[in-house]
């Protein structure tokens, strides 16, 4: 692919203000008819040719106000429609064939089980006909969807339904109207055999919303829980944001061939039905958080991303980081904020920071690319979000507010960029954002060295900071960031100490603003030598040492009045133990092995957040800490040998808990009652270790009365005692009892793809052959294939190289069908120069196996090249 770069942006010379769509559906041709109302813009001279995207279509006919265009006036290919000296307005009918049935990229119009879906973010409504497909063509949108009745009773698009009727030859019709113009990536069409669940919202205004969510027949019931997350998302957004839905009609379609988690089509989400089946059965309490979230997520698109949309895709965190946000406070005010934001900053330095600090680190608001596809990351998403926390910290939540209003108000209706979106916060709280920008523009983690001391006799606590970034590919030399520090200085009876004032630089509400390279901050009239507790709630993405010491570190854990700072004081605890172990130095444990004790007997705290507590870092959390020469297998021991001392010394006080958390008769979805499964299940680990008998997890799946007790007591026999009957039958009983149900048996894959140690390179190279596996789902493929790739230390990192192989042919397997999916498994090559010499040598040879072949898709060719670079 050529590179694209945000400096090229300019406005299109024709506008397209309405698009009528005709779809004549059949699976191996479907026609589509494309009635397009289109302008040249004022100023444009008419010499300008009009260009549409294409994506493999076969043009049938085309004309200019309904008279045949001559083959002298346009050039055609699959790719592009080009129209030499076209009218200054004009209605252009486009008449093109395609084959849903034999789309296995799942972008523009595919099948899916049986159903007819769409996908068209980033460039897929180019798949579906010639158009202007790019984010600032703003068109309202008529639909009429035709089709065979019986085969697809239900035909959906965006907007309200207008018409619908039945045609000659067992078909029928139905019409949809969109009345709020929206980019091409937005349009979304839906055909097939689908049950509904229906419900409905009163609006803050009286408004009554149907509501709808379609899935397979016979799954109804599991729509229950992602219908109450939309009813109580479309409520917070109305309390926290003052937004009301628009439309009288709302509905969600699951299918189960879905490259993203879902989609925010307009007044038509679409969404992998992973993320919207729940119950006892068949997810697990991480299951329903994230459907909880995604749904929320998706919905809070409709005014982040739809009715304000990007310019251009450079700014795609416009819509991504903004909705993340939103979608994490959601989160945070339906659960329990502390446990909600530590499980966010978890999936933040798991995900992001090792994009952040390889060979595909951008900038959250990217300057150029060759495959906007392969944008998708957690960096645009995740860091994309926290820049928006950051800037809520920075002018506190009444200004946000404020802010956002003036955002809805200003730009409703328009497709903006990043500079628009910050100079609404300038503007509402008159600041100047420039230097605070530069988190969109530039890559890499940045890293804060804290130096703090205690003048007893001028009664001064100074907290000397310095930051720094390394490069990265997008950028050699780095800038100074404002960086947002949330603190307190912790006085020996756990409260915040007070200060009379500070030299050095801003302190505000709690906040350190660190701007220049080196700042000193003194703190006067500290009466005692605190404990500084800093980056609270992880007010900023960043990494952190300091010379805060080992009781230093132990004391924040027990008794820092935030959360989120004990949380943090125990990790890091725990992983300076874990990195001198894997290094070979023997740590001393034994202070953070009864702190751990303590932590789980006290009732005081939230189980789920004892559950948190308890929860080692992972492997790979502990390599990156590493950084480089990581050996996998010396990790892992290191891990284990932890986790046994804590079991050890803890297994009576664990044991007793295990006892006293109860199991649960009756099971119930909400935050408190996961809580209480998650503490319990950890224990289960813990114990089992100690116990070094399968009994207790054999125990532990029998009495199980949901899959969250089930996973977890397989992944113990599965991983610890693999080789035992136990471990044996209860992957066959879950098999037998499981598998008809594909989303339960993707848990089946996951449990196996996880046990440690070479020998799961075989497992899963053989659980690719069964006959529930499908190398075109998605969902199969990530379930196994990059569950192993990104969950699996010592396996992937086999000192054979055989797990590299094992990734590398996949990626070739699924790249001709499914060059998304290809692009994202083969991230997992990412962090290929932080393993040992020897390692890195297979997995670089991995790649260039990858990297020597022809005819690889323009998204897999992209993401290798730049992991090899
Ligand atoms: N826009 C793609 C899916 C999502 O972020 O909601
Ligand atoms: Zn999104």
């Amino acid at each position: 692919g050529q590179i694209v770069r945000l400096e090229d942006y300019a406005p299109s010379d024709y506008l397209i203000p309405r698009t009528g769509l005709t779809f004549r559906l059949g699976n191996e041709r479907t026609i589509v008819v494309a009635e397009l109302t289109i302008e040249r813009r004022d100023g444009v001279d008419a010499s300008v040719p009009l260009v549409l995207d294409g994506d493999g279509l076969e043009l049938i006919s085309l004309q200019i106000d309904g008279e045949e265009l001559a083959r002298s006036a346009y050039e055609a290919s699959s790719q592009r429609l080009v129209i030499h000296e076209p009218p200054t307005r004009f209605t252009l009918t486009i008449e093109t064939a395609i084959a849903p049935a034999t789309n296995e990229t799942l972008m523009g119009l595919y099948r899916s089980s049986g159903v007819y879906c769409t996908q068209c973010e980033a460039e897929g409504f180019r798949r579906i006909t010639y158009f202007l497909d790019r984010p600032d063509i703003l068109s309202v949108y008529t639909v009429r969807i035709e089709a065979l009745k019986a085969q697809a009773p239900v035909l959906l698009s965006n907007g309200d339904p207008v018409e619908r009727g039945d045609l000659d030859g067992a078909r029928h019709f139905a019409v949809w109207h969109d009345p709020f113009p929206k980019p091409s990536y937005l349009f979304a069409l839906v055909a097939g055999d689908l049950a509904r669940v229906s419900d409905s919202f009163v609006t803050m205004s009286g408004r009554t919303i149907d509501l709808g969510i379609y899935v397979e027949h016979g799954k109804e019931k599991r729509a229950a829980y992602a219908m109450d997350a939309l009813k109580r998302s479309m409520r917070w957004d109305e309390e926290v944001f003052g937004r009301e839905y628009d439309l009288g009609i709302f509905n969600i379609v699951a299918v189960s061939d879905f490259n993203f988690g879902a989609m925010e089509n307009k007044g038509l989400n679409i969404f992998n039905d992973k993320y919207i089946l729940a119950d006892r059965e068949t997810a697990t309490d991480f299951d329903f958080a994230n459907i909880e979230a995604i749904v929320a997520h998706e919905y809070f698109h409709n005014w982040t991303g739809n009715r304000i949309t990007c310019r251009d895709w450079f700014q795609l965190c416009l819509k991504e980081g903004l909705t993340v946000f939103r979608d994490h406070e959601f989160s945070a005010d339906e659960r329990e904020r502390t446990v909600r934001r530590i499980a966010d900053v978890k999936g933040l330095k798991a995900q992001q920071f090792p994009e952040d600090q390889g060979p595909l680190a951008h900038p959250v608001r990217p300057r150029r690319y060759r495959e906007i596809n392969n944008f998708y990351t957690a960096t645009v998403y995740q860091k994309g979000g926290e820049i928006v926390r950051m800037l809520r910290t920075l002018i506190g939540p009444v200004q946000f507010r404020a802010a956002m209003d003036l955002y809805f108000e200003r730009h409703d209706g328009q497709a903006v960029t990043i500079e628009d979106f910050l100079r609404v916060f300038e503007d509402a709280a008159q600041i100047d954002l420039s230097q605070f920008s530069l988190w969109y523009h530039q890559a890499g983690t940045p890293h804060v060295a804290v130096k703090t001391s205690y003048d007893a006799r001028r009664r001064s606590f100074s907290v000397e900071l310095e930051q720094s970034m390394p490069p990265t590919p997008s950028e050699q030399r780095k800038r100074l960031l404002h960086i947002p520090l949330a603190f307190g200085l912790v006085g020996a009876d756990g409260k915040d100490a007070n200060f009379t004032s500070v030299d050095g630089g801003t302190v505000s509400d709690g906040v350190i603003h660190l701007k220049r390279r080196r700042q000193v901050f003194r703190f006067n009239g500290v009466n005692q030598k605190p404990v500084l507790s800093i980056n609270r709630g992880f007010s900023a993405p960043i990494t952190i040492t300091s010379n805060a010491n080992a009781e230093d570190r132990q004391f924040l854990a027990q008794h820092d009045s935030d959360g989120f700072g004990r949380w943090q004081a125990l990790n890091d605890s725990l992983l300076s133990g874990l990195i001198a172990a894997a290094r070979g130095k023997k740590a001393p444990v034994t202070a953070v092995t009864t702190l751990l004790g303590n932590i789980a007997a006290d009732e005081s705290l939230q189980p789920a957040y004892r559950a948190l507590m308890l929860s080692l870092p992972t492997d790979a959390d502990i390599a990156r800490e590493l950084g480089d020469k990581v050996n996998p297998d010396a990790v892992f021991a290191a891990r284990e040998d932890l986790l046994a001392a804590i079991a050890n010394e803890n297994a009576a006080t664990f044991a007793t808990l295990y006892q006293a958390v109860e199991g649960g008769t009756r099971f119930r979805p909400d935050a408190a009652s996961a809580g209480k499964r998650a503490l319990r299940n950890v224990l289960l680990d813990y114990l089992s270790k100690h116990e070094n008998s399968p009994q207790r997890a054999a125990t532990h799946l029998s009495a199980a009365t949901n899959l969250t007790d089930r996973f977890a007591a397989l992944s113990v026999l599965v991983h610890r005692f693999g080789d035992t009957d136990e471990a044996r039958d209860a992957l066959a009983n879950y098999e037998r009892q499981f598998g008809n149900d594909p989303l339960a048996m993707d848990k089946w894959f996951q449990v196996q793809a996880t046990a440690p140690g070479f020998a799961t390179i075989e497992t899963v190279r053989t659980l690719m052959r069964h006959p529930h596996f499908a190398i075109t789902n998605p969902n199969r493929v990530r379930a196994l294939v990059f569950t192993f790739a990104s969950a699996n230390q010592t396996a992937f990192h086999a000192a054979s190289g055989d797990g590299y192989r094992l990734l590398a042919e996949t990626v070739l397997e699924v790249d001709p069908r499914n060059p998304q999916l290809a692009a994202k498994l083969a991230t997992n090559f990412r962090s290929w120069r932080s393993v040992d010499a020897k390692r890195q040598a297979l997995a670089r040879k991995a790649l260039m196996d990858i990297a020597s072949r022809n005819g690889l898709s323009p998204d897999l060719r992209d993401i290798v090249e730049r992991t090899l670079t």
